[in-house]
């Protein structure tokens, strides 16, 4: 799943029995605040405070492909696109799915998907 929004944009997750939420790190903007949700927390809310490319998980789904991307500003690619390949291989758990989940917003950028 990939999403855009604007710096200062917030993201709410619904649907959240079972599930839960939690940036992975190295895979937020630099100076980006990290968010993690309980488990099951019904509506939580994430705040997206700098421009760049935020990469999520639900950790009990994580390895089955629960990966989320939400790309914050205008910026192609992310700023932080580079610094993400980078990190990549400090991923413990699910490294493929994260693979994933950069080639989809790959993707998605390539196909001119944007906000609205
Ligand atoms: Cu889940």
């Amino acid at each position: 799943m990939v999403t855009f929004a604007k710096p200062g944009d917030t993201v709410r997750f619904k649907g959240m029995a079972g599930h839960d939420t939690q940036i992975i790190e190295g895979m937020i903007p630099e100076g980006a605040t990290p968010w993690q949700a309980k488990l099951g927390e019904e509506g939580f809310v994430a705040t997206v405070d700098k421009e760049g490319a935020w990469i999520f998980k639900c950790n009990p789904h994580m390895t089955t492909g629960m990966v989320g991307v939400v790309v914050v500003g205008d910026a192609r690619p992310p700023a932080n696109r580079a610094a993400m390949e980078a990190a990549l291989p400090n991923v413990k758990v699910g490294k493929n799915m994260v693979q994933r989940a950069i080639k989809k917003m790959d993707q998605a950028l390539a196909s001119g998907q944007s906000p609205e």
